[in-house]
């Protein structure tokens, strides 16, 4: 949690150096949400799963590299897209994670049919993907849940309830107030988690992951949580009450979790502060390593955009002046 905090505040600090080409989208507060659910998946069964832009803690739990994704967001051409793409819609089907088409329920369809396929060839590995409050009002997420769960894929669709899909606040846009109840509607097991709470969100996931693997189906997670900041870096927050924020603020996951594990006496808070040193050199290496780096020959635009690269002067760009 601590390294994707700090990794998205280093990207701030590139965004607002303009460093950032595309637009940035924080997870700031859901860290806890990204972070226990991937903890949650066996990595070494082959498990997988689909994130969405608010997801870069899931990420770095299936083995992203920081370096890589600050290559992303600065459009290096060393970065896995080579600087096509510009924040977290990048695969890596050897770490566990595939690359999401759209944050707007598009990927639970495409996660069926990514389980659907362990189905077929009798593997025993599990699918998760994530699904915004707001994507839970798409037709794409209502036709992947019932596939899902009339196949009884072994799937964990996590809903995160972040309380706004851009400015639009949960009450505008669903009559459900309770997400989780979404689960009666296809007739899978659903169950609603505390999703500042890492543990409880590594728990309730766990509990999906093994219903999954021993051929129970799809769960439903709702996680509770908030979006702190506004949907990108560019939205000001100018329709969100203050009081909202700093509600939320006191609920931080990091810190909820940083006093349990000092109560606990699990670590020390000495151990702590050298999380805090070791994630933060981590960075300044990272950081140092990508802006060291180019960005693509602007001749080498199309490469790998067009399965076969056009022969004809296209009607939607022009190939050179006059
Ligand atoms: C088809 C489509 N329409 C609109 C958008 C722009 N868009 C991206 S995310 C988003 C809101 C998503 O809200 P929610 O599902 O609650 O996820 P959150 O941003 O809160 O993580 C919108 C409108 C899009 N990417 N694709
Ligand atoms: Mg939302």
């Amino acid at each position: 949690m601590r390294l994707t905090r700090t990794l998205e505040e280093r990207l701030t600090n590139l965004y607002r150096q303009g460093r950032v080409v595309g637009g940035l989208f924080r997870s700031l507060g859901q860290e806890a949400d990204s972070v226990g659910s991937a903890y949650a998946l066996d990595r070494g069964a082959g498990d997988m799963l689909s994130p969405l832009i608010r997801n870069l803690g899931s990420l770095l739990v299936m083995g992203a590299r920081p370096v890589d994704v600050l290559r992303q967001y600065m459009a290096k051409a060393t970065s896995p897209t080579r600087g096509r793409e510009l924040n977290l819609h990048f695969g890596d089907l050897g770490r566990g994670f595939i690359g999401q088409i759209s944050h707007l329920g598009d990927m639970v369809p495409v996660m069926a049919g990514v389980t659907l396929t362990f189905r077929l060839r009798g593997e025993r590995r599990v699918g998760l993907v994530y699904v915004g409050d707001g994507a839970m009002s798409t037709g794409a997420f209502h036709e992947g849940m019932n596939f899902a769960a009339v196949r009884r894929l072994p799937l964990v669709v996590i809903a995160e309830n972040n309380g706004y899909a851009y400015s639009t606040t949960l009450e505008r846009q669903t009559a459900v107030a309770q997400l989780a109840r979404k689960g009666l509607a296809y007739g899978v097991e659903a169950e609603r988690a505390d999703g500042n709470d890492v543990v409880a969100v590594y728990e309730a996931t766990r509990r999906a992951v093994g219903r999954a693997r021993e051929g129970d189906g799809v769960t439903l997670i709702e996680l509770l949580t908030y979006r702190r900041k506004g949907h990108a870096e560019h939205d000001d927050q100018h329709y969100v009450p203050r009081e909202e924020l700093a509600a939320w603020q006191a609920r931080d996951p990091i810190d909820r979790y940083a006093a349990r594990v000092v109560e606990e006496g699990w670590l020390d808070a000495a151990a702590l502060t050298g999380i805090d040193r070791r994630v933060a050199h981590e960075l300044d290496a990272a950081v140092a390593e990508a802006e060291a780096e180019p960005q693509p020959e602007p001749a080498t635009a199309l490469d790998a955009v067009y399965a076969a690269p056009a022969r004809m002067p296209a009607a939607w760009y022009r190939e050179s002046r006059g």
